[in-house]
């Protein structure tokens, strides 16, 4: 029986990652994703609500770096008020991404894509009996990550691997591929010091507000932290590209700002510039990198190095746990219940 308002079924789930991504990665390789052989032709549309949104803006800048082909991540509410402005040309695929798959502003916008445009559809999510599959020719269903939890946390990082996987296939990535199966590893690896790094973190920070950087496709890591803290902490909390933050909103950077930076390593000083000028407004920094030997104290308060040893594209969904498992700690010091988070329901049905 689960303690009431510890956060336990959270935890435990995002304590399963690892395990959850080994089991989903054998699967694929013994009987394959049922997804199609290639990309169809056109712009593809990632349509997700929440983290799925957050999740389709990994993909999409993920899967156009991987293959040169438009691919864009786009609300389901813009398909609902605005389609015609994502499917100017015809030339259109969709990807309907959903943990539940029955979350009613994406079901509706995949059925726009289907029925009133007829164009190529796809589905991912955790569930393959939501509605969302109603509309899909194809789905990539990862059950062994469904959660209990109304916050997303192994729904988002294996299904970010499990379809990054399927876009490795299907542009030729083989190299990628079999570096994606040390994943799992990894993560137990990752996981052996997670603990210590959140402790270290909830001693050394008392943040009032949080803002996340990241460039690339850290960006939607970034914007997916920021919704972890603030759905189970209550905490106001923004993501940006790391650079933008100088664009005005470091206008508000203090002594109670912590800035939680999901650094590629990529760009030379140009991140890491921008963490010592926030650093330099008084701002606190913590600096997620696969190894920290760029940054100094000048730099971050605390510096995290994955050393997972794999490549940036197959690695992304190491980032999340450590920031999960913070966004929880950060809650129960509050005095929430990250099972329970306020205002909140798993699924959005309208
Ligand atoms: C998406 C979502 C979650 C959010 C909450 C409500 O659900 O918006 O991102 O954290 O759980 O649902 P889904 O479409 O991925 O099932």
């Amino acid at each position: 029986m689960t303690a009431q308002g510890s956060g336990e079924v959270t935890r435990r789930e995002i304590l399963s990652q690892p395990r959850v991504w080994a089991e989903v990665l054998e699967r694929l390789s013994r009987g394959g994703d049922g997804l199609p052989d290639a990309f169809p032709g056109g712009r593809g549309l990632f349509i997700g609500a929440g983290t799925s949104l957050y999740l389709a803006r990994t993909l999409a800048h993920l899967g156009e770096a991987l293959s040169g082909r438009p691919l864009r991540a786009v609300p389901p509410s813009d398909l609902l008020v605005c389609p015609e402005d994502h499917v100017t040309g015809g030339d259109v695929w969709a990807v309907g991404i959903s943990r539940s798959g029955t979350t009613t502003e994406t079901v509706r916008a995949l059925a726009v894509m289907r029925e009133r445009y007829h164009f190529p559809t796809m589905a991912l999510s955790c569930s393959p009996d939501g509605d969302m599959g109603r509309y899909a020719e194809r789905i990539l269903a990862v059950e062994e990550a469904v959660e209990d939890s109304v916050v997303m946390t192994r729904s988002f990082t294996t299904m970010l691997m499990a379809f990054t996987r399927w876009m490795l296939r299907v542009t030729g990535h083989g190299e990628l591929l079999d570096a994606q199966r040390l994943l799992p590893a990894a993560g137990e690896r990752l996981f052996a010091g997670a603990a210590d790094a959140v402790a270290e973190a909830m001693d050394r920070f008392r943040p009032e507000h949080i803002v996340t950087f990241g460039q690339g496709a850290y960006y939607g890591l970034a914007c997916e932290t920021a919704l972890k803290v603030k759905e189970m902490a209550l905490l106001a909390s923004e993501p940006f590209h790391t650079l933008e933050y100088r664009h005005g909103p470091k206008s508000i950077a203090g002594p109670n700002t912590l800035v939680i930076a999901l650094l590629s390593g990529r760009g030379g000083a140009l991140e890491p510039d921008v963490l010592r000028e926030v650093k330099e407004l008084g701002a606190k920094v913590w600096a997620i990198t696969e190894s920290g030997e760029a940054l100094t104290d000048r730099h971050a308060d605390l510096v995290t190095a994955l050393d997972s040893g794999l490549p940036e594209t197959v690695r992304l969904p190491l980032v999340m746990p450590l920031l999960q498992l913070y966004g929880l700690e950060l809650a129960l010091s509050r005095g929430m219940d990250p099972d329970s988070p306020k205002n909140l329901t798993q699924v959005v049905t309208l």
